[in-house]
């Protein structure tokens, strides 16, 4: 028998801590399923014995979550210091880190982008699969009408929770607000090195959701339509419950990170716009959140139990009221990043002062506020005439502060020496189709209008106007306009532009029609539909795959330019906004000294002057 010479132990010890910690949260996580599923499912006094209880699944999960968290790194790295024992802790360096738990805001921002963009890619096969399904108007990819259910709902799920909600906020947010606000992290980095990991994770249970059986209640799981689904909507609720904590956990985060953190002079007068839009969406997010968590577990209640909340306990109309109550809220945590992100890059690329600064801001906050008295235009048709006026008033006063934003935009680009870049162009082209998003959206605000579109493919137009059109063309604005703050390296106008104008004809062609199309009798939900629907169906199918194929490209190319795109200067666009005023990518501690701000951040009048003044030694930088 060999034994292992001494010499060589630390690097055995060294070999395993390469290992990145993923793999130890799966086998974990893997373990806490099996363990907590087994125990729960022992209990069950049912005959014949069941290895997956609709009960022990719910353990069982929790135990998996709880595996995989802990296992990425936070039992090391956060629970064993907590209870007052030694941590073996390092984190790893170079892209392992990407693989674990991290207490760096900047890492953290990175794996939300990634895990969100993996749920856009998975949420995407599912949009392809279903209008593959849709190129003819009899079953023929599905076998049964269930399974096509159960992929609008997988698809509207992901990209609600894990994409609108968390790309530019958890993603963005994460990287962009410490470093906005002159701070070398955020208020709670601990909490948010362990948060990122629920995303994966509730991702991946929403699509396997159907593993326990296919659900057809769409990204809203109504109650009580979902009890008489099989068992996959526990997924569904599990999934989702796991993904609002994590958004969550990034409200509080950076809450507290704009309020706490901001470098000495960074005045809310000078607060720049983006930290403006995640103040308010993380207030949204504190609101709503919780009572939508709740929510569902009152729905999970109600199918393991049985609690019956929504029928015997309630009406069936308690759950709508409850999903709406956040459902329309969430439509905002959407855009609202979206408007913010204009109002930070037009100026810079526009060289000119932001117009009526103070105005954008009120839009933002007064969005955020109105949004909470509108619910109900989600059910005019359960509702009683008298009942839906305050309703379809409210609905179209909230497009007086979301037109203040837009006003704050145009107002800029007006007479600005705007640079035609590809993130100009996409905010551009986000400012059109969100318009358009808009406008339909007064029409659905009209109670005889929505009565006749209630449900069919007009809606479906509208909604994807307003989320892919305003939130995915901004992300994308974004990624190109911080590429370089990112890898410090430059992608190609030409290559940028060309994807840009791809995704954007791409785009129009497939959801413009959708209004018509609607409008002629095409309802939602179904996969089988009228012979008369089928040409038009079909050719709509095939600009969506065009633009699943554009937004792969784009996905695709940017990671390109990430890993080997040329490097480039550290502030490309010139923006005197703090973030930029960092190396790129920044350092470690991004700011050596403490910054001290003396003067706002959007004066473009006088190309030269720089806003903030890397002061002496006011105090070591925090970290
Ligand atoms: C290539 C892009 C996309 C295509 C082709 C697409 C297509 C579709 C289709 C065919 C439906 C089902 C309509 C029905 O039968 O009712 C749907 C629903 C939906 N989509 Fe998309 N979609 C895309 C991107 C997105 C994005 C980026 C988001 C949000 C971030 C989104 C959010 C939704 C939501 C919330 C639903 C409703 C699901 C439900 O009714 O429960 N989609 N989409
Ligand atoms: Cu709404």
């Amino acid at each position: 028998m060999s034994r292992i010479p001494v010499a060589d132990l630390p690097l055995l010890s060294q070999a395993s801590r390469r290992i990145p910690p993923v793999f130890k949260g799966f086998i974990w996580g893997l373990v806490g399923f099996l363990a907590l599923n087994a125990i729960v499912a022992d209990m069950s006094q049912e005959t014949p014995h069941q290895y997956v209880t609709q009960v022990s699944v719910v353990f069982g999960w929790i135990g998996a979550m709880l595996g995989w968290v802990l296992g990425t790194g936070t039992w090391e790295a956060f629970m064993k210091p907590a209870f007052g024992r030694m941590s073996s802790w390092q984190e790893p360096s170079g892209w392992r880190r990407y693989f674990g738990y991290s207490t760096n805001h900047k890492v953290v921002g990175i794996q939300y982008m990634v895990s969100s963009a993996g749920g856009f890619v998975i949420a995407g096969i599912a949009a392809m699969l279903m209008r593959i399904q849709l190129m003819e108007d009899h079953m023929w990819l599905f076998q049964f009408p269930q399974q096509y259910l159960s992929t609008v709902g997988i698809h509207g799920t992901i990209m609600m929770f894990s994409v609108g909600t968390v790309f530019m906020v958890g993603g963005l947010g994460n990287y962009l607000i410490p470093l906005m606000v002159g701070s070398n992290s955020s208020a709670f980095p601990r909490l948010s090195g362990m948060s990122v990991w629920l995303v994966p994770f509730g991702i991946l249970t929403v699509a396997f959701s159907p593993l326990l059986g296919d659900w057809t209640t769409g990204w809203r799981g109504y109650e009580p339509l979902a009890q008489s689904d099989a068992d996959g909507i526990i997924f569904y609720y599990l999934g989702v419950f796991a993904l609002l904590l994590s958004s969550l956990i990034v409200a509080l985060n950076l809450t507290a990170t704009i309020i706490y953190k901001r470098a000495p002079g960074l005045t809310w007068n000078r607060l720049p716009m983006y930290a403006w839009g995640m103040l308010a969406v993380s207030l949204l997010n504190i609101i709503w959140i919780p009572e939508i968590m709740m929510t569902f577990v009152l729905g999970l209640l109600n199918k393991i139990v049985p609690l019956p909340f929504f029928t015997a306990l309630g009406s069936p109309l308690t759950y709508l009221q409850l999903f709406w109550l956040f459902g329309h809220p969430e439509v905002y945590i959407v855009v609202v990043p979206a408007l913010a992100l204009w109002m930070e890059i037009i100026p810079v690329m526009g060289r000119k002062t932001l117009f009526a600064r103070q105005w954008g801001i009120i839009g933002l906050v007064f969005v955020m506020l109105f949004s909470g008295l509108v619910w109900a235009h989600h059910m005019f048709p359960t509702m009683r005439n008298q009942e839906i006026l305050p309703f379809s008033f409210f609905t179209e006063m909230i497009s007086v502060p979301t037109g203040f934003a837009y006003m704050v935009a145009i107002g800029t680009l007006w007479k600005s020496k705007l640079q035609i870049t590809t993130p100009t162009i996409l905010v551009l082209m986000s400012m059109f189709n969100f318009l358009i998003g808009g406008l339909t959206g007064l029409f659905l605000a009209d109670p005889m209008v929505n009565m006749q579109v209630h449900d069919t493919f007009f809606i479906v137009g509208h909604f994807h106007f307003t989320i892919i059109g305003g939130m995915v063309f901004s992300s994308l604005a974004a990624l190109y306009y911080y590429l370089p703050k990112f890898s410090g390296r430059m992608y190609n106008e030409t290559w940028g532009k060309f994807g840009a104008v791809w995704v954007f004809l791409a785009f129009n062609a497939t959801f413009a029609q959708l209004f018509v199309i609607g409008l002629r009798g095409m309802n939602r939900w179904v996969p089988v539909y009228p012979q008369y629907l089928q040409p038009m169906n079909f050719e709509i199918s095939i600009f969506a795959i065009l633009l699943g194929l554009g937004f792969l490209f784009n996905i695709v190319y940017i990671l390109r330019i990430w890993v080997k795109g040329p490097v480039c200067e550290e502030n490309p666009w010139k923006s005197k906004t703090l973030e930029w005023q960092t190396a790129s990518p920044p350092a470690e501690h991004s700011f050596a000294s403490v910054p001290r701000v003396v003067s706002g951040f959007y004066d473009y009048s006088d190309d030269c002057k720089s806003p903030s003044a890397p002061q002496g030694k006011i105090g070591i930088a925090d970290t």
